[in-house]
């Protein structure tokens, strides 16, 4: 085409030109979640916060009490194959050390 970023529209009365606005559409977002147990260690949690999510200390602490009082809570935001990794690596990383904790995600 001899203009990529132009709709032609033929009134009848002579050629009109328009400029389309160049959009990109945002990726969907996935929240990754940790989920309480009652046998994880909290510095497990903390390390696992820490090294996977990119969270100083004091961050991680405050999620890993936020799990451990309310539940489950976000560790962060994603695109879905960034979240879906993270998943499996922290998945993969507490069976490796038997503990039970469990990392899993939602669409936003
Ligand atoms: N409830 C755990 C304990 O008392 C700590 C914990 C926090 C476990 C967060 C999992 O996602 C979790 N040792």
């Amino acid at each position: 085409m001899a203009n990529e970023n132009e709709h032609e529209q033929d009134s009848g009365r002579g050629l009109a030109l328009e400029t389309a606005k160049p959009e990109v559409a945002r990726p969907p977002l996935f929240q990754v979640l940790l989920l309480n147990d009652d046998f994880t260690p909290m510095d497990f949690v903390v390390e696992v916060l820490r090294s996977f999510f990119g969270l100083d200390q004091k961050q991680a602490v405050q999620i890993m009490l936020h799990v451990h009082t309310r539940g489950r809570g976000v560790c962060g935001v994603f695109t879905r194959e960034v979240a879906e990794t993270k998943v499996t690596h922290v998945n993969e990383y507490s069976r490796s050390h038997q503990h039970p904790l469990l990392c899993t995600m939602e669409k936003l």
